[in-house]
């Protein structure tokens, strides 16, 4: 059977050129389906229309040429609404073709999900590998759907849901994930030039943090690989996409310290000599793993911190402390490692003061990269019932394009959605706009640079990630880039837009 996967774009075209935020990566979620479907016996292509940016019309040629049978398209939440657009555009060229979806937001909402639109003909909810097949084989020899796990689907005007699928309890069992599909070589991180190669050695977490909806589809259970299995694959990486960055995706990479120090031994024993980095919680770490992880090429790590407020950390059960979060951040930069701290604004309980203290205590960290993001409720949380029951949000939405993280969505008390925004905006100028953040981030890419690429390519990567800067400054002018002392005093704030569109209605009309 042919099989076309299609990872959407959406709203992260927006972000595609920013300089800080711009970050791609290979779906791994479709690979490790395109990987099974392989393994099968099927013939799969893959289209990341979300890398190249290409709308549903422009992909129609694509999926017109390739004339699948089965398209299988992934939908987080605030892509669900352009998944549907893609699933319009792949039964207007091949009528034929069968369409699921699958991924978070189906998973959650598979009812919402099928009735968008007629084109949707199945929802894959948790994890694809093995339904996906058992769909592909049941369509291939029109077998009943009935039996199929992790289904839901329709059937003379009424919805289905199978019973649930259970999780994938060996990983080491099912195959790599299918990279050579995707192009790989396009994927970056943080706007560097750095080849980025996602990772997945572990799935789930055990911890109930009540906005993530990660831990939730993988119903808080913990399943890792060995470490000889990681290991066997990030030498197939290294052997061939020389120098990638591996960036180890899971959602709790060390919840076994002993698997941590078994993957670290395993590289040392096969002599492999990678840059990688992976996503921690501060309180699974101790100086001493972070020493192994450093001697053994782990060069970034990424901490969920979240707030520099205890009681917004308590309030979404996150079961961390301030003092473990600065412990961890120390201890990193005395080891050399590369940090990440992602923050969310706008939590149960916050306030102006603790969005400012949040915001002066992550530059107190020192992290080299930051990522603020907007609470946002995902369907399957704590936070998302939580929401609905309070009112924060009004209803079910249709439209989820704007739970991107980025836009505020919920109605608070304490603090509006478009001061929320304006905060946002102020908290990533008031980090990258410092002169220690500049000089970090040019001593960052000259390191990594000089040990993965060499000079000349080196230079070539500083350029990169300087120029966006100065086309900033460009457009909306140097005065525009200067910090306001107040984020939410509103004359200081349309003085400053009032500079920007000033600025570039001279750059439209030169005659001014
Ligand atoms: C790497 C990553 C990215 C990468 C790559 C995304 C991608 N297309 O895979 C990038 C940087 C591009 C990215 C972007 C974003 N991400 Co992201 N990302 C992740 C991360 C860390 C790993 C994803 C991964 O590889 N998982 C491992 C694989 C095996 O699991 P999986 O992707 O869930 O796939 C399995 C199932 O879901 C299912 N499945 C998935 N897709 C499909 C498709 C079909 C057809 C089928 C049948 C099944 C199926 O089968 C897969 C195999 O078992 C996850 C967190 C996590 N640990 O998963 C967040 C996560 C997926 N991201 C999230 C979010 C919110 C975003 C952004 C909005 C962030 C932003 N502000 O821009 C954007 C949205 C992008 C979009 N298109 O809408 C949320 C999604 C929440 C939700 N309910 O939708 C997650 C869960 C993080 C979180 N805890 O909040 N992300
Ligand atoms: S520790 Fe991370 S992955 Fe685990 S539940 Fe909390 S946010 Fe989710």
């Amino acid at each position: 059977m042919k099989v076309l996967l299609i990872n959407p774009a959406g709203h992260e075209s927006k972000y595609k050129k920013h300089p800080v935020i711009n970050f791609t990566a290979i779906p791994l979620g479709l690979a490790y389906i395109a990987a099974m479907l392989e393994e099968d016996g099927h013939n799969v292509k893959a289209l990341d229309a979300a890398c190249f940016q290409l709308s549903p019309g422009e992909s129609k040629k694509w999926i017109k040429k390739f004339n699948p049978d089965l398209v299988g398209i992934q939908a987080f939440t605030p892509s669900v609404n352009y998944a549907v657009e893609y699933a319009d555009a792949v039964k207007e060229v091949v009528p034929d073709a069968k369409v699921m979806l699958g991924g978070p937001h189906p998973t959650f909402m598979p009812e919402q999900t099928l009735n968008y639109t007629k084109s949707i003909d199945f929802c894959i909810r948790g994890e694809g590998e093995y339904t996906s097949v058992h769909l592909a084989n049941a369509l291939e020899k029109g077998k009943s759907l009935k039996e199929i796990k992790g289904l839901s689907f329709r059937h003379n005007g009424s919805i289905y849901h199978n019973p649930d699928a259970p999780l994938i309890e060996d990983l080491d069992a099912i195959p790599f994930p299918a990279r050579h599909l995707f192009p790989v070589q396009h994927y970056r991180f943080f706007g560097s030039r750095f080849k980025g190669a996602s990772f997945i050695s572990s799935r789930g977490c055990p911890f109930r943090c009540s906005f993530c909806s990660e831990a939730a589809l993988f119903r808080h259970q913990w399943r890792a690989r060995s470490a000889k299995n990681v290991v066997d694959e990030i030498e197939y990486i290294e052997s061939k996409w020389k120098n990638s960055i591996i960036g180890f995706m899971d959602d709790c990479f060390a919840l076994s310290k002993k698997r941590v120090w078994a993957i670290c031994d395993e590289m040392k024993a096969r002599k492999l000599d990678c840059a990688w980095g992976c996503a921690m919680r501060v309180d699974l770490v101790d100086y001493n793993m972070l020493n192994k992880m450093a001697r053994h090429g782990c060069g970034m790590i990424y901490f969920g911190v979240e707030s520099g407020d205890q009681h917004i950390l308590n309030n979404v059960k996150k079961g961390t402390s301030v003092k473990q979060i600065q412990n961890a951040f120390k201890w990193c930069r005395k080891l050399g490692i590369d940090t990440i701290a992602s923050l969310a604004f706008g939590f149960p309980g916050e306030t102006k003061r603790s969005v400012m203290k949040t915001i002066e205590f992550v530059i107190d960290l020192k992290p080299s990269f930051v990522v603020f993001a907007a609470a946002t409720p995902y369907p399957g949380t704590p936070f998302f019932e939580e929401a609905l029951k309070n009112g924060w949000i009004k209803e079910i939405p249709e439209d989820w394009s704007r739970f991107t993280l980025m836009d505020p969505v919920l109605e608070l008390t304490e603090i509006s959605k478009e001061e929320l925004k304006r905060i946002l905006f102020y908290a990533y100028r008031r980090f990258h706009l410092r002169m220690q953040y500049l000089l970090d981030r040019v001593w960052f890419e000259l390191r990594l640079g000089l040990k993965l690429y060499g000079p000349f390519q080196t230079a070539i990567t500083v350029a990169d990630a300087a120029l966006p800067w100065l086309r900033w400054m460009k457009k909306y002018g140097v005065l525009a880039q200067l910090l306001p002392k107040d984020p939410l005093d509103e004359k200081e704030y349309y003085h400053r837009v009032y500079f920007a569109k000033k600025k570039k209605r001279r750059i439209h009309n030169p005659k001014n």
